[in-house]
């Protein structure tokens, strides 16, 4: 049976990706920061996943869990991921985004050395990557240059993916553009805006503030995005894979496309305020992917477009409502 690790496993793609796994046959582990809240529930929901108690500041931790779990799969998915809050942390960014990736990649390399077996890893990297992007849609291809702590981060792991495959590590680096489902927290808009439109279409009534309403993004479907990272594992040889839709939409038709969903009709504007506390001090604008590579070498397809996600995020959010939570 192989054995996967994931860091990062009690967020919105950790999770998809265990149950992934499991589903197959995989013996999972995951690590979990003592601190991580959402611990406790994912072990009650996910009762055959191993989970070691670990924090990606303390690299010797970090190294100790990859010998001690010996891995035939990696998937690096852990670190600060709201854009936002890494410019209030930034170099906690850079030592949990960046830094414990080289951790692990190195960790990894030992391992393989040391035992002979292949240790395949996965690093989550990110669109915010590409910065303010001066090509459209962006692609492998596309120069680094990240223009937020979260993307300077992300672009120094996913150097570093490079660095150690160069090494004879099969590492592969996804270049994940946005992607979304109900467990997304609401500090990232589009689930800020679906519980938001699920309670302004029950009530009739109330206002959603939010920032920049004209920021283009490549939204996809959390777990078509983790299908894409087990097929980067699966791979022949490791890559970058850019991992999109191409498909751009605004912060602005998001709420538009929700708040129809909910009920709210043509009035759906009148629902929404410019806030400038949810401004950033530079926004990556006009994100959208050009995933061909990913469709041709790894047989990747979305499988959920837009308003598919919109869809199931409201109905979720009303369900919730409804249920009294
Ligand atoms: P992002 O996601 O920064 O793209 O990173 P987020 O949902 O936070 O922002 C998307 C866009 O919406 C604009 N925006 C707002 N954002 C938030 N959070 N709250 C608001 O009220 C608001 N109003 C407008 C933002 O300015 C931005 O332009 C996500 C994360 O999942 C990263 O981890 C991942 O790497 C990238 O996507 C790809």
């Amino acid at each position: 049976m192989a054995r996967a690790l994931v860091t990062g496993i009690t967020g919105q793609d950790g999770s998809y990706l265990a149950e992934q796994l499991a589903a197959e046959g995989t013996e999972v582990h995951g690590m979990v920061h003592d601190a991580d809240p959402a611990g406790a529930e994912f072990r009650v929901g996910h009762p055959g996943v191993h989970l070691h108690a670990g924090d990606l500041a303390d690299q010797a931790g970090l190294a100790q869990l990859v010998r001690d779990v010996e891995p035939d799969e990696l998937y690096n998915l852990a670190g600060i991921s709201s854009v936002a809050y890494s410019w209030e942390q930034p170099v906690l960014t850079a030592e949990l985004t960046g830094v414990a990736a080289a951790v692990l990649f190195e960790a990894a390399l030992a391992l393989q050395e040391h035992t002979g077996r292949r240790v395949v890893c996965v690093q989550a990297s990110s669109s915010e990557i590409f910065g303010q992007a001066a090509r459209s849609p962006q692609d492998e291809t596309t120069p680094v240059r990240p223009v937020s702590p979260y993307g300077a981060a992300k672009a120094y792991a996913h150097h570093m993916a490079g660095v150690y495959r160069g090494k004879g590590l099969h590492v592969s680096g996804c270049i994940l553009f946005n992607h979304e489902s109900p467990r997304r927290p609401t500090t990232f808009v589009t689930r800020k805006i679906t519980a938001a439109a699920a309670r302004i279409g029950a009530e009739g009534s109330g206002v959603l503030r939010l920032g920049n309403l004209d920021a283009g993004r490549d939204w996809g479907w959390a777990p078509d995005y983790v299908d894409a990272m087990v097929r980067a594992a699966r791979h022949d040889v490791g890559d970058d894979f850019v991992i999109a839709t191409g498909r751009r939409h605004t912060v602005a038709e998001f709420a538009e496309a929700a708040l129809r969903r909910a009920g709210v009709g043509d009035g759906w504007r009148d629902h929404i305020e410019v806030d400038p506390q949810f401004l950033r001090p530079m926004d990556t604008a006009a994100m959208v992917g050009n995933a061909g590579k990913a469709r041709r070498e790894l047989g990747w397809e979305p499988t959920l477009d837009f308003e598919g996600i919109v869809s199931r995020m409201v109905d979720h959010d009303m369900e919730l409502l409804q249920a009294g939570s």
